[in-house]
């Protein structure tokens, strides 16, 4: 079937058309290399193949559609933006992505050098304007959780609305307060914007959607837990950020199609990899679309991932929202509590992520952890240190890896990733 011709539209989102053209050749490159290479794919997987296919094109044709109709989209950066509040005022949450090395060095114009890639990417595909996610969206949404991000706001809003949501460090009382607080001055913002009121009704809704979606999600990483895992990590990545700008609907029920088919795989016993392949678990920084490095070299070396300890990951989906409440207000609450159990590296102490390393290393029998950190990333990077401390008490081997998108360390990088497997091995 011949492609549709998507040009008017992006012309009209006020996009960089041969700037854009040269990110879609390479984006289809990669893919091809990365994921249409693998063998044995379960079959559901053709769904995110298509999206991915269409991630310029027909899913902005519908964002677009929603926008016609009145409703709103709203672009952000960070798990901590409540999504909930979003879906109940009709509107869509769309996470921009930053997986790319893309316009690097138009961000390198209004950033240091040494800022991580992520808050790099995304500064580069506003300035360079590839970016159709970010033109359609009607609100960006920031958060105050690395001073990279919090500052790379500030000069991001000169070139399109930034709002900033202010979350706390700590996790004290009186930060639980301010964080109530910044979710219903966030509901203000929402309501003015879509000139909607939140109700009970509509704010359920958005929950029972949200909720569903994280369900999915989870019942996909437990079957990860299957030896041999029936699901290569490049691909249950791949889900996990397809979740970020698919609709969300449609989205889940997909998700929970693809478990139907792992479920079969697991009681035939069949897996990716051969049994005995070592099992990883991959923790640190997120990896956002795409943003593919990691997993690829660990899973073309003979390993698989069994589990992301990340945003896109299981960090992002293992907590949701209490669903018993019946008043805004305690809806509200409920909210803030599900979002302040997100262990992201920006809050000190930050003990329960290191618990859910563990947890996770212990559930998932992996045989090795490897601790990624995205390069100038303090956060993950400093943290490392007691991942490594706490993992090495318990006996379980750890290969702390900091790297940026580009792939002229990828050499370095398997052969470095070859000698921890051969380490970690039966
Ligand atoms: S909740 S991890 S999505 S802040 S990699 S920009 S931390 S210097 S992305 Fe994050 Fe929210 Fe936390 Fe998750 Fe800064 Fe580190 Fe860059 Fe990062």
């Amino acid at each position: 079937m011949e492609k549709k011709d998507y040009r008017p539209m992006w012309k009209d989102l006020d996009l960089n058309l041969d700037a854009h053209d040269q990110l879609l050749a390479i984006l289809g490159a990669a893919y091809n290399d990365t994921y249409l290479s693998q063998k044995n794919r379960p079959e559901a997987m053709q769904y995110f193949d298509f999206v991915i296919s269409e991630a310029h094109g027909l899913r902005i044709e519908e964002l677009m559609e929603q926008k016609r109709k009145g409703n709103k989209v709203i672009g952000t950066f960070c798990l901590y933006v409540p999504e909930e509040l979003i879906l109940a005022l009709g509107g869509t949450y769309v996470g921009l992505c930053a997986g790319a090395e893309i316009g690097i060095a138009e961000a390198e114009k209004v950033l240091p050098r040494n800022t991580c890639a992520l808050i790099k990417s995304f500064m580069g595909f506003k300035l360079t304007g590839v970016c159709p996610y970010i033109q359609a969206s009607d609100l960006l949404v920031g958060e105050t959780t690395c001073d990279g991000k919090k500052k790379a706001y500030e000069i991001l809003n000169d070139f399109k609305e930034t709002y900033v949501m202010e979350v706390p460090q700590m996790k004290t009382e009186r930060d639980r307060t301010l964080w109530k607080g910044e979710i219903k001055r966030f509901k203000e913002k929402l309501e003015q914007l879509t000139g909607r009121k939140i109700t009970a009704k509509n704010l359920a809704k958005g929950i029972g959607i949200a909720n569903n979606k994280r369900r999915a999600l989870q019942r996909l990483s437990k079957l990860r837990k299957a030896a041999p895992s029936p699901i290569s990590g490049l691909d249950a990545l791949l889900v996990n950020q397809i979740a970020f700008y698919d609709d969300p609907l449609r989205f889940t029920s997909n998700v929970n199609m693809l478990c139907d088919e792992l479920q079969d795989r697991v009681k035939k016993g069949t897996g990716v990899t051969r049994n005995g392949s070592q099992r990883i678990l991959i923790s640190g920084s997120p990896m956002a679309l795409p943003n593919w490095k990691i997993p690829f070299i660990v899973e073309t070396s003979g390993a698989v991932v069994v589990a992301e300890e990340s945003c896109v990951g299981e960090r992002g989906t293992r907590d949701l929202v209490k669903e018993n409440k019946k008043t805004v207000k305690e809806m509200i609450d409920t909210i803030a509590d599900r979002y302040m159990k997100i262990d992201c590296a920006c809050f000190t102490p930050n003990e329960e992520r290191i618990d859910h390393i563990l947890e996770l290393a212990e559930d998932f029998k992996v045989n090795g952890v490897i601790h990624y950190s995205i390069q100038f990333c303090t956060p993950y990077t400093v943290e490392a240190y007691k991942v490594e401390k706490a993992l090495q008490q318990k006996g379980i081997p750890i290969l702390k890896i900091e790297s940026d998108y580009g792939m002229e360390d990828a050499g370095q990088l398997k052969t470095r990733v070859e000698a921890f497997l051969e380490m970690v091995k039966g």
